[in-house]
């Protein structure tokens, strides 16, 4: 609980009233700041001032007497496909995605969480990885990801990507695959995980849309979030909203096709080619530390007046450099302690109402939550997130206490 203190506001990722983790499970959690996102709405199409006013009641006023909740942010307004490949072409597009932060800014919600991932947003290989203690966490598993691009979507060029040797031991080991294995591997790759925000697609339908991205390469994607980019700020400045462009998960290009936002000199171009004060990151230390080149502590304060949401977790490199794990929250690669302490002195400058929020990400599924009757969104399990929170909470404290 942070009530009456200026620190780091905690949030909580809630994917609306169909989610088994209910909002006295956030407050329980002792988080106060709600990440919400009408997800019901297809993607492209205009939120409506109504459509967001209910979804803020049931955030903020259906229970009254309890701990109040407050939705400050929104993750996502999905960027459609369009805009990705077309850039300041897709005019409707544009002006769809500009009505929708024009009616959550009516009703006050004015930090605006998106991405400009191509084709799939985050992307994993497994959702029940067990860890040594039993419990469950996501994955990417390097050749496991081969064996889908080569094997089951049969990427044309994809072989190009691989040297012999991951392409011999991706061959054995799609060779060892069930039918299950392969339909398992479809679900999580390509099926669109819950909040994602991009199409769920099914193998056919995922090479129709690679062709489509053919003539996109990096600078040409860059180019086109820059031209959003350019439309949206100056609106999102009048409105008071800050815009915070999520990392590319993992960061790397994927599918052959360009990734933009997967390292400090990505997001530079980005600030520097659009320098307008609502253009700003979600600091997702998950999706840059899986990247060993990225100092998360040095981004985190050379961005500092740039970082208006965070998303806190760490993952862990594996032995190829390539596959990694979401670890404990304090137990990855990511130097959590001085990440936090950096957001602190930031958020140390600003006064009441622009704090810095954060939330915990992807927790592992454990405790009651591993029971086989139990509903979880991968990832986003009450427990784990909510020891996540606990243990970035402590270190709040603490390093609150010595500063
Ligand atoms: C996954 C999430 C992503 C994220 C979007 C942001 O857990 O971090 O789906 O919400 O990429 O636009």
């Amino acid at each position: 609980m942070t009530a009456g203190r200026h620190t780091l506001k905690e949030g909580w990722r809630w994917y609306g009233p169909n989610d088994p983790v209910s909002l006295d499970d956030i407050r329980q959690a002792g988080a106060s700041d709600v990440v919400n996102a009408l997800h019901q709405i297809p993607i492209g199409q205009a939120w409506t001032v109504k459509e967001v006013e209910e979804r803020q009641a049931i955030i903020e006023r259906s229970q009254p007497g309890r701990t109040p909740l407050k939705w400050s942010v929104v993750e996502s307004i999905p960027v459609p496909d369009d805009v990705k490949r077309l850039g300041k072409g897709a005019k409707a597009s544009i002006a769809a995605w500009i009505a929708s932060m024009e009616a959550l800014a009516t009703c006050g919600v004015k930090i605006i969480c998106y991405n400009f991932m191509p084709v799939v947003d985050w992307c994993r290989t497994d959702l029940e990885w067990e860890l040594p203690n039993g419990a469950r966490a996501l994955r990417f598993d390097y050749l496991r990801f081969a064996a889908f691009e080569l094997h089951i979507l049969e990427r044309p060029g994809a072989e190009k990507d691989y040297p012999a040797d991951v392409r011999a031991k991706a061959k054995a080991l799609y060779a060892t695959f069930t039918q299950a294995d392969i339909d398992y591997l479809i679900m999580v790759i390509a099926s669109a995980l819950p909040g994602s925000t991009t199409e769920p697609m099914t193998i056919p339908r995922f090479r129709e849309k690679l062709r489509e991205y053919a003539e996109i390469n990096e600078s040409v994607l860059r180019q086109h979030l820059v031209e959003f980019l350019e439309a949206v700020c100056p609106r999102a400045d009048e409105l008071g909203v800050k815009l915070t462009l999520h990392p590319d998960d993992p960061p790397r290009p994927l599918f052959g096709l360009p990734r933009i936002a997967k390292s400090e000199a990505d997001y530079q171009a980005l600030f520097d080619a659009v320098p307008n004060t609502s253009n700003g990151i979600c600091f997702c230390t998950g999706s840059l530390g899986v990247s060993a080149s990225n100092d998360l502590v040095g981004m985190a304060e050379r961005f500092g007046p740039r970082i208006h949401f965070a998303h806190l977790r760490t993952t862990k490199r594996e032995a190829d450099g390539l596959s990694f794990f979401e670890a404990d929250h304090l137990d990855g690669d990511v130097d959590m302690v001085g990440v936090l302490g950096k957001l602190l002195k930031e958020n140390a400058k600003r006064g009441a109402g622009s704090e810095i929020i954060f939330r915990p990400d992807h927790g592992h599924r454990m405790l009651d939550d591993l029971a086989a009757t139990k509903r979880t969104n991968p990832g986003y399990t009450a427990i784990g997130r909510l020891r996540g929170l606990a243990e970035l909470r402590g270190v709040i404290r603490a390093l609150e206490y010595v500063t």
